[in-house]
């Protein structure tokens, strides 16, 4: 470990030290970050681009004392380095070790928890107001990135924000790039005041084509010098912020500390709120990761000698997903394909690739992906919206109010549902199927394996009465029989029985999507100490098999649903509520998650923790049959 990190009582010291040491130190925290970063995976081009900005706003800065919150949060190990947990970073994002996100319970310095995006304006907002009824004396700070300022709810808190008058200010940090190459109106405009274009050219542009005016050019010209307001707006960087209400600072270069410290210090004597426009390269530092922003944006372990990731030979989801909607595209031209800033996660870079015409990156929007999804199927077109279950709960009043109700036939398709895993609880995806089964119109189905996804996928794109939900993890657990799979296709509101049918079963297992594999190792086992077992691939949660459901639990001792989601108002309680109704009693148990905040860990860790591992689920169930 680094001898400056060692020494250093952090963040006191920081404000006594000079460039040339903040510069070492900044170099320390790079390689320390590599070095983590290598090992235990997690967002590492974010965090090499805001090293010097860190450093510099702890020079200005106590975040003990000020309240600062970092938007998204991924970018937040420098923070934590300088605040107490450089010792701790080789834990991160392990099972019990710290957060790759900021975290109130972690350590005070952690103002606000955040993970998902465009929260830290309203946040930030929100405490400054409460500290100012408290009157407190914090200095209450936000630091949003570009990609971040694309969401709706960024914009929503910068309106109201521009009308305070207490010590607010937010720090853009803009390097250009959300996950991808960041999009849209307000990322041109940061381009152009980050190269300069906006004055410079438009300055000169405007005066030559004035002059040029015959008789009156000239005196055109002198007149708005002299009543320079007028044309301000065309001209001057961050000209948008000040006729908004903001003060702004910028553009400063985000990797010289010096400047960095100047410009915070000038907004800290500020009175009302303050943007600062600090320009950074996202990787800064390690040339592999500079290279490449979008893939060490999130990575996993990898060797920081080449920079090559550890990665998976299996195929994924989001893999097959993007292969088979190439297919369907070049067969059928309604298709198109939108993302929220996930082209890469979701698998939708090939098709960009191959249709840039039918593609489609939202920003960071995903309630205005899914209207504008809605809108694109009332005229026939047939949209396919690429989305992680966490960050859909964004849309869920735009599913029900704009798609649903209107019975619109999108389709979503859900990637990284059920656990997520090292991101913690802000990215676990175990809520879609309790916030959208009781929704009108919609259907949600859950494939076990790619074979079911695919054919999910074409018969999405058939249907046309309503939204068509796909929900699937990053990858399939169990080695199916393809061929079975393959003879008995998927039918809309039907499941599967996975293995032979028999009677007087000692339990059924019905089980949906990922659940399906782990149902089946689990029924092996229980086979195999003698038990009578059957496993049903519900396949949709909505509309659900009732009849087939009915059928097998009505020949069982006792039964246990699986899902990997939330267990009160899931999947499970569907089947519960429905076999009710339909007069069927009989001992059951859900298998899934509580509601409680699911940490980080890897995906393996949190099943076992959960008790919804293979081992857990057969002894739970040898438990359930032998109290019978
Ligand atoms: C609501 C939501 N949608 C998507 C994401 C996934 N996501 C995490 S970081 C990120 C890009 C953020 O870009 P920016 O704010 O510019 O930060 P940078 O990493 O470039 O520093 C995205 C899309 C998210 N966290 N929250």
């Amino acid at each position: 470990m680094g001898s400056l990190l060692d020494k250093l009582n952090l963040p006191e010291d920081l404000p006594k030290l000079d460039i040339e040491t903040l510069d070492e130190l900044a170099e320390e925290i790079r390689q320390r970050l590599v070095d983590v970063v290598s090992k235990n995976g997690g967002h590492l081009a974010s965090n090499l681009g805001i090293v010097e900005l860190t450093l510099g706003m702890y020079t200005v800065w106590n975040p003990y004392k000020d309240r600062i919150v970092w938007d998204v949060g991924h970018q937040c190990y420098v923070h934590k380095i300088l605040t107490g947990r450089n010792k701790e970073l080789a834990t991160l994002r392990q099972l019990d070790g710290i957060s790759g996100f900021p975290k109130r319970e972690e350590n005070p310095a952690d103002a606000f928890n955040t993970g998902h995006s465009s929260t830290s304006i309203s946040a930030a907002l929100g405490i400054m107001r409460g500290l100012g009824l408290q009157k407190g004396k914090s200095k209450c700070i936000a630091v949003i990135g570009d990609g971040a300022l694309t969401g709706g709810m960024a914009f929503e808190a910068l309106n109201d924000a521009a009308r305070v008058f207490n010590d607010f200010v937010i720090i853009l940090n803009d390097n250009g790039m959300s996950i991808s190459r960041n999009v849209g109106g307000m990322s041109r405009y940061l381009g152009k005041i980050r190269t300069g274009r906006s004055y410079i050219r438009i300055k000169k542009g405007l005066k030559n084509t004035l002059y040029k005016i015959p008789f009156i050019g000239e005196k055109l010209v002198k007149l708005i010098q002299k009543f320079k307001l007028s044309i301000k707006i065309l001209v001057i960087p961050g000209e948008i912020f000040e006729e908004l209400g903001f003060k702004y600072i910028g553009p400063v270069d985000g990797h010289n500390i010096k400047a960095i410290r100047d410009a915070l210090q000038k907004a800290d004597f500020m009175y009302g709120p303050v943007i600062v426009h600090v320009v950074t390269k996202k990787g800064y530092g390690y040339k592999i990761a500079e290279d490449n922003p979008d893939k060490f944006h999130g990575v996993g372990p990898f060797d920081k000698e080449t920079g090559e990731v550890y990665s998976e030979k299996r195929i994924s989801f989001s893999k097959s997903f993007s292969n088979h909607l190439c297919e369907l595209a070049e067969k059928d031209e309604r298709v198109i394909a939108i993302t929220a800033a996930m082209q890469n996660g979701t698998g939708l870079s090939d098709f960009l690739a191959k249709y840039p015409d039918r593609f489609y990156d939202v920003g960071i929007a995903e309630q205005h992906a899914i209207t504008m999804a809605s809108g694109m199927a009332t005229t026939g077109v047939k949209p396919f919206v690429a989305m992680y279950s966490t960050f859909l709960q964004r849309a869920y009043d735009q599913v029900l109010h704009d798609a649903a109700l209107q019975s619109l036939p999108i389709v979503i398709a859900v990637d990284r549902a059920g656990i997520s895993g090292m991101d913690g609880e802000t990215h676990q995806g175990i809520y879609d199927m309790a916030y959208l089964t009781h929704i009108p119109n919609i259907t949600i189905a859950a494939p076990c394996c790619i074979e079911e996804q695919i054919q999910l996928m074409d018969m999405a794109l058939e249907y046309d009465k309503g939204p068509f939900v796909i929900r699937y993890p990053a990858y399939d657990e169990y080695e199916y029989d393809r061929k079975f799979l393959a003879d008995n296709p998927c039918i809309i509101g039907q499941g599967l029985l996975m293995e032979e049918e028999k009677d007087n079963y000692d339990i059924v297992f019905i089980a949906i999507g990922k659940m399906v594999g782990t149902a089946l190792k689990a029924s092996h086992f229980l086979k195999e100490k003698g038990y009578n077992v059957n496993v049903f691939n519900a396949r949709f949660a909505n509309p659900l098999d009732v009849s087939g459901i009915k059928d097998l639990v009505s020949k069982a001792k006792c039964y246990m649903t699986l899902e990997d989601g939330v267990k009160v108002s899931g999947f499970g309680s569907s089947v519960v509520c429905q076999m009710a109704e339909e007069g069927i009693q009989k001992p059951c148990r859900i298998i899934g998650f509580p509601s409680s905040p699911i940490p980080h860990g890897s995906i393996d860790a949190l099943f076992k923790r959960y008790g919804m591992d293979v081992q857990s689920i057969a002894d739970a169930a040898i438990d359930m049959i032998e109290k019978l």
